[in-house]
């Protein structure tokens, strides 16, 4: 297989982000969609490329049927929970414009190279584009207001060099590119000039695993006075002498940093391990101490519901949840949320063999998760044979209990620590996930939700 997209016969171009459920991802950044109309436009040839990003857009139906018609190739990136949405464009496209060569490409690919893709598709591309720079013009004028509004992003690196059992960046075998420092440096300064952010979130899968170039991003936003505050993510191992130090931390703080991310996990050393997390429970509360004596807020995000997870060990997870909130308002909690088998992964194979079943070619995936409640952030109502049937209706509510208890009982606002008092005492502290109070609440917070208060 070459890994190389034949550009000869492409020119009028239209790349094509679908939306991935529901619900539009507004505001968000595709960064594969983008990543893909920025190399187009910069390698092809006189290139005329359009973007369009359904998320992004409020009449992406009409502006995806105006666009398409006069285009010769028409690309669409996909992860898995985007075919639903992207097929009936394609067949659209198959129908009314059967001369368009369509291209898919994107993680789904990337994970299922040998699933067939398909009479409709002309070409499944299963491997990375070469990335260019990312170019502004593709930027969606939704994703800009959240860039004034509230907060920008700059991608500083991509993949990951771990390989944790649970995660994609296992099965892609891909290690950390970090992006080089001038771009990097310079996409900092375009996005304070152009829209003036409030925040900057680093998107990497790990800001502070090519140390260089972190220090780099500090010493520039210190050196030109930016006032942005800013957040990032972290391996919880990068905080050591070497590396995270006292020193690097002021320096963290006085540049403006607010918030790094981590990716707990648990609180089972037993649990870490099954994860291939490489990380200790130790330095988890070593990198959280050293972020709240700094002013940082620290993220932890927490995973539960796994195979082969005993009673004890969820409830190690559930005593370092409960170590961590004590260490005071800084500290926010993520869950912990039920494992959701993505593919990808050693722990997909694993529960495979629990009688799950996936879809074995890109069309199966097409309905895949209308009964599946594995496509959705937070599951609500998963069936896992591993699970008992107490643990598969009960674990979905933990995060509910943790967000709406630990971390609202830290608010400042006198609502919300009263709600957060009440779930902290009478639900979190029992290890109570269920009940008619937490019913309701859940669901006059969902109604509010979804009517923007
Ligand atoms: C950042 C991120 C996000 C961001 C941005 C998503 C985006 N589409 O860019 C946000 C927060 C919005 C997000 C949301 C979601 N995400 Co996400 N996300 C990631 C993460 C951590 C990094 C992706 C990234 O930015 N990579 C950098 C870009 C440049 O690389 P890339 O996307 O792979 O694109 C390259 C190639 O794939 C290829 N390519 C891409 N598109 C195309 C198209 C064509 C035509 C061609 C030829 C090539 C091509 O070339 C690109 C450039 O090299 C990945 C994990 C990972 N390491 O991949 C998960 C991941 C992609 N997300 C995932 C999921 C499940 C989701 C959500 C469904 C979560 C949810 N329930 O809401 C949504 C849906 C996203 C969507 N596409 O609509 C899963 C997808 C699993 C799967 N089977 O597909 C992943 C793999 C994480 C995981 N392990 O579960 N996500
Ligand atoms: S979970 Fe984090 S550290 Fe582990 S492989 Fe994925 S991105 Fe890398």
């Amino acid at each position: 297989m070459t890994e190389q997209l034949d550009l000869s016969r492409m020119r009028r171009i239209l790349v094509v982000n679908s939306r991935s459920g529901p619900a539009k991802l507004a505001g968000q950044v595709m960064w594969g969609a983008w990543a893909v109309a920025s190399y187009l436009k910069t390698a092809v040839q006189d290139a005329d490329v359009i973007y369009l990003d359904e998320n992004n857009e409020d009449d992406f139906q009409e502006k995806f049927r105006s666009a398409v018609k006069d285009r010769d190739t028409v690309g669409f990136s996909v992860t898995s929970m985007q075919i639903k949405y992207t097929l009936p464009l394609i067949r659209y496209i198959k129908e009314k414009h059967p001369g368009v060569r369509v291209i898919t490409g994107g993680v789904h690919h990337i994970l299922f190279p040998e699933q067939p893709a398909g009479a409709l598709i002309d070409e499944a591309v299963p491997y990375e584009l070469p990335r260019a720079n990312f170019l502004y013009e593709f930027l969606p004028e939704k994703v800009r207001g959240t860039y004034r509004r509230e907060r920008a992003q700059v991608l500083t690196g991509f993949n990951c060099s771990f390989k944790c059992s649970f995660c994609v960046n296992s099965v892609r075998n891909c290690r950390y590119e970090p992006r080089s420092i001038p771009e990097i440096l310079a996409d900092i300064d375009y996005v304070v000039k152009e829209f003036s952010p409030p925040r900057i979130y680093f998107r990497d899968e790990d800001f502070f695993f090519d140390i260089a170039k972190a220090k780099a991003v500090i010493a520039h936003i210190l050196e030109k006075g930016y006032r942005f505050k800013w957040e990032a993510t972290s391996r919880v191992t990068n905080f050591t002498e070497l590396k995270i130090n006292d020193a690097l931390l002021d320096e963290m703080r006085r540049a403006g940093c607010v918030e790094v991310r981590f990716g707990v996990e648990s609180g089972s050393q037993k649990t870490l391990n099954y994860l291939r997390k490489g990380q200790t429970v130790a330095q988890i509360k070593r990198a959280v101490t050293q972020c709240v004596k700094y002013g940082i807020s620290a993220n932890c995000s927490f995973i539960t519901g796994l195979p082969g997870e005993t009673a004890a060990d969820r409830e190690e997870t559930f005593r370092l949840i409960s170590e961590l909130h004590e260490l005071g308002p800084l500290v926010v909690i993520l869950g912990p949320q039920v494992y959701r088998p993505y593919p990808g992964g050693t722990i997909y194979e694993e529960v495979k063999k629990y009688g799950l079943k996936f879809p074995a070619s890109f069309e199966e995936w097409e309905n895949f998760y209308d009964n599946n409640p594995t496509g959705s952030v937070f599951d609500e109502n998963p069936s896992y044979p591993w699970l008992t049937a107490g643990e598969n209706k009960r674990l979905p509510r933990a995060w509910e209990v943790v967000h709406y208890g630990l971390n609202w009982s830290s608010s400042s606002n006198p609502v919300k620590k009263l709600i957060g008092f009440w779930f902290k005492h009478a639900h979190w502290n029992l290890r109570w996930f269920g009940g008619p109070d937490l019913a309701l609440f859940m669901f006059i917070r969902k109604k509010l939700l979804r009517s923007g208060i």
